[in-house]
């Protein structure tokens, strides 16, 4: 009975993220028959498993024990943790029992040991839930792989990028963000085909009629995306043109990045979630500096360790596009166990997008969970659910956007009502006045103004 309910509400869903596309505007529609819909709803269901209705979820967390590839900034524990995770932001889907499983390659065509096997179908065999599925917490699994577990333990198996690409579909919102999701499942099945391919000898058979519709179906969602992605570029333009600055807002997933522009701008709009990639849209928000300078935040996708690189690398173009802007603001979680992995793998995947002039301010967000804090000089620290450290970021924000258009706030005593007064009015911006108490024909105003602005000012006094 359950089932049934849950069946009607989550189908109409995933199947309405496949097709969403055609209901996009005039020239940036990915047209698509009724036919063609069903032939790649057939592939990608073979291959990137169903998800209606949930699952009931094993997770093996694989690791290696030592050698080259052990990783050491993080643990065993901590991937688990980010595993299940990832598993509980798909919806109806929950992890009932797991396990590690340490490994001394990933390369066995079983993955794990016999022995290792045996244990793991008598533990789904004695489990007081019933199991629906495996999650196998690692990048990419070979097709033999998949295959050979699922002949042993008789269920679907997943791997981290079929999960996340199940999230995705989930995610996505804007016509642009379900092209690049589109696009992203495409290397995993062409994968996953190649692989079926080899076996079988290459022989013409039906896998050839479906590579060539894979390849039409690629080059067409890329020819959209394009599309997409002029017409972005032109709002860009635009933006520049009215003279808005930007500041992008990148971070590992679930630091807070939505959370942080929401605090910035008061957007009720904006809908944080305890989910792993709740934002694959890159859109931007309209907030105010303290000198009242209107600023476009640019909300973006979050980061992860341990997918492969093809699997972000449609939201790539979109996130290096955002990263042009004025200033770069990097939110992480200073409470999250993981969280010295977590920043160095944005800060090593943001790296090559930055330009030398380009300024990164580092975010300690979710300070309210932590008792001791211990942030480096240059991190400020917040909390967006308190509202903690949003001015002083305010401030710091208002500051680099100044530098970066080379500009800055000054100070100027002048004479009440005086030309020099007047000049400044003109030439400059003024965002604030006061009464000079000690002689109060003068007054101070805050100027935000160019260096070259305040020379020529100064040159004006000497007249
Ligand atoms: N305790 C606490 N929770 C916070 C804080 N900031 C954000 N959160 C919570 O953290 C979760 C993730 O917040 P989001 O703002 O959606 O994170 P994100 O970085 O945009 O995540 P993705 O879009 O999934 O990459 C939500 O449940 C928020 O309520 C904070 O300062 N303190
Ligand atoms: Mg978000």
């Amino acid at each position: 009975m359950r089932e049934s309910i849950i069946y009607k509400k989550v189908q109409p869903l995933a199947y309405s993220i496949l097709t969403r596309f055609k209901h996009t505007s005039d020239d940036l529609e990915f047209l698509e028959t009724k036919e063609e819909d069903e032939v790649y709803r057939e592939i990608s269901n073979q291959y990137l498993g169903l998800i209606v209705g949930g699952h009931k979820v094993f997770l093996v967390q694989p690791y290696i024990k030592w050698g080259r590839d052990k990783k050491r900034n993080t643990t065993p524990m901590l991937q688990m943790a980010e595993s299940v995770a990832l598993i509980e932001s798909l919806p109806y889907w929950s992890v009932v029992d797991k396990t590690f499983a340490p490994l001394m390659t990933f390369q066995k065509k079983s993955l794990l040991g016999s022995g290792a096997l045996k244990n793991l179908r008598d533990k789904i065999n004695q489990s007081a839930q019933e199991i629906t599925a495996i999650f196998v917490s690692t990048n990419l699994l070979k097709h033999v792989q998949i295959m050979e577990l699922q002949n042993i333990l008789g269920l679907p198996v997943f791997d981290r990028y079929s999960i996340v690409i199940h999230i995705f579909r989930q995610h996505a919102k804007t016509p642009e963000a379900q092209l690049q999701v589109a696009l992203a499942e495409l290397p995993y099945i062409w994968q996953k085909m190649v692989e079926v391919d080899n076996k079988r000898g290459g022989q013409i058979n039906l896998l050839e009629v479906r590579k060539k519709f894979l390849r039409t179906r690629e080059s067409k969602l890329k020819k959209t995306l394009e599309k997409l992605k002029e017409r972005r570029k032109e709002s860009r333009t635009r933006r520049k043109t009215y003279g808005f600055p930007s500041i992008a807002v990148v971070g590992y997933t679930n630091a807070g990045k939505t959370s942080l522009i929401k605090a910035l701008t008061g957007d009720a709009s904006l809908k944080p979630r305890n989910q792993l990639f709740a934002t694959l849209d890159t859109i931007s928000y309209e907030g105010f500096l303290p000198s009242r300078q209107k600023v476009l935040y640019m909300d973006t996708i979050g980061f992860i360790q341990d997918v492969p690189e093809m699997l972000l690398e449609p939201f790539v173009v979109t996130l290096e596009d955002a990263i042009v802007s004025d200033v770069v603001v990097h939110v992480y979680d200073i409470s999250h166990p993981d969280m010295q992995a977590q920043f160095q793998h944005v800060q090593k995947t943001i790296q090559p997008m930055l330009t030398e002039q380009q300024s990164v301010i580092n975010v300690a967000n979710k300070c309210d969970l932590v008792k001791d804090l211990d942030i480096p000089e240059d991190t400020i620290a917040i909390s967006c659910k308190e509202l903690t450290g949003i001015g002083e970021l305010k401030q710091k924000l208002e500051q680099e956007v100044l530098k970066a258009s080379g500009r800055s706030v000054k100070r100027i005593r002048v004479e009440s009502g005086s030309l020099a007064a007047t000049w400044l009015y003109k030439w400059t911006t003024v965002i604030n006045s006061e009464p000079d108490d000690n002689n109060p024909q003068y007054m101070f105003l805050d100027v935000i103004a160019t260096d070259n602005t305040i020379r020529e000012f100064k040159q004006f006094l000497k007249q």
